[in-house]
């Protein structure tokens, strides 16, 4: 369960919330676990963002960058300690605890504020400041908001940070949520530095051999029930293609890509036993956001993702049988899904 404070964690303006930064003079910046483009290139174009302001800024995680980021201005700045600072900034996290820090050194310094930047559904107004907007399409298009009110102009490196952000969590300005102000960020950003050919290099054209031999291993093993189509890779599988658990990133959007499927799950095994992790996709009209925070989990309603504790078979048959049952026509995935029965791990 999220902690929540008693009057400070209600939601605050973007113009409040530019005072807010305005009266501190140090920040540290972090974001989900396993961050993703959106997580990095957010949490960058806001330190630049925060620098343009003539503020002290760090930007903290623990997990690994994904290389396909390291092209990022700043990204060599990202550290794994958390040091002492009057704010820290929470860019899509629903708490503390899902945030990429080390909890003993977040503990033995703790900021004198916490703000909490999120899109996602399953949002929590876990900080003393919030700013959830599910309608956005990324939260790099709240942090280009924020850099408008506070009136910095945008810099090529902040506008790389942001496109990026931008690009990879709309799937290419695919996703639902991608509006003309969406493109409209984008035409400024490009205005501002950024080359939508040279990033799209980055991030899209340089893959590791093992990940798309990984892409290649999962994509063997597609099965298809009605609307529903899942696919898996195990640990041995991953070891002989040498994939890393971050080469898994993207498989899921390949089996919602199948026509007539609705949904899809992706299932991998992880180093815990027994401890599966999830990656599901719907089309529009099926939110898989519900069925992963049933199982601890969470995400948008088109892309989410959750832990689950079984063999592979069991929590394959378990998944399969949800989603076949959220997608029956009229049937609500609220009240299609079953509580569950079973314990499971926030991975998300
Ligand atoms: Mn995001």
């Amino acid at each position: 369960m999220a902690v929540f404070f008693p009057v400070m964690n209600r939601q605050i303006s973007i113009s409040a919330l530019v005072d807010v930064l305005q009266a501190q003079s140090s920040f540290v910046i972090t974001s989900h676990i396993r961050p993703d483009g959106d997580a990095i290139g957010s949490a960058l174009g806001l330190m630049h963002l925060l620098e343009a302001m003539g503020k002290r800024v760090s930007v903290v995680f623990i997990d690994p960058i994904p290389p396909s980021l390291d092209f990022l201005v700043g990204r060599e700045r990202i550290s794994r300690t958390f040091p002492a600072a009057d704010a820290a900034i929470f860019l899509e996290c629903d708490s503390i605890e899902r945030s990429c820090i080390d909890r003993g050194e977040y503990e033995a310094s703790p900021p004198r504020i916490t703000i909490n930047i999120d899109h996602h559904r399953s949002g929590r107004e876990f900080a003393d400041f919030n700013w959830i907007d599910p309608e956005a399409a990324a939260v790099g298009c709240m942090i280009y908001e924020l850099a408008i009110v506070a009136g910095v102009e945008i810099s090529p490196a902040m506008a790389d940070c942001l496109y990026t952000a931008i690009l990879t969590d709309t799937g290419s300005f695919n996703y639902p949520g991608t509006t003309a102000a969406t493109f409209a960020m984008a035409e400024h950003l490009v205005r501002s530095g950024t080359d939508p050919h040279r990033i799209a290099a980055e991030v899209y054209f340089s893959n590791s051999a093992s990940k798309v031999r990984l892409l290649g291993v999962a994509l063997s093993h597609i099965q298809i029930e009605g609307a529903v189509s899942w696919s898996h890779v195990t640990l041995e599988e991953m070891e002989r293609v040498g994939a890393s658990v971050e080469d898994c990133e993207g498989v899921a959007n390949h089996l919602i890509g199948i026509e007539g499927v609705e949904a899809a799950v992706f299932l991998r095994e992880t180093q815990e036993p027994d401890q599966i992790r999830l990656s599901l996709r719907s089309r529009r009209t099926l939110d898989v956001s519900v069925i992963a925070e049933r199982f601890g989990g969470g995400g948008h309603k088109t892309a989410s993702g959750c832990s689950m504790e079984g063999t592979l078979a069991e929590v394959t048959r378990r998944i399969v049988d949800d989603l076949s049952r959220a997608c029956v026509p009229g049937i609500h995935a609220a009240e299609a899904v079953e509580a569950p029965t079973l314990p499971s791990i926030l991975l998300a």
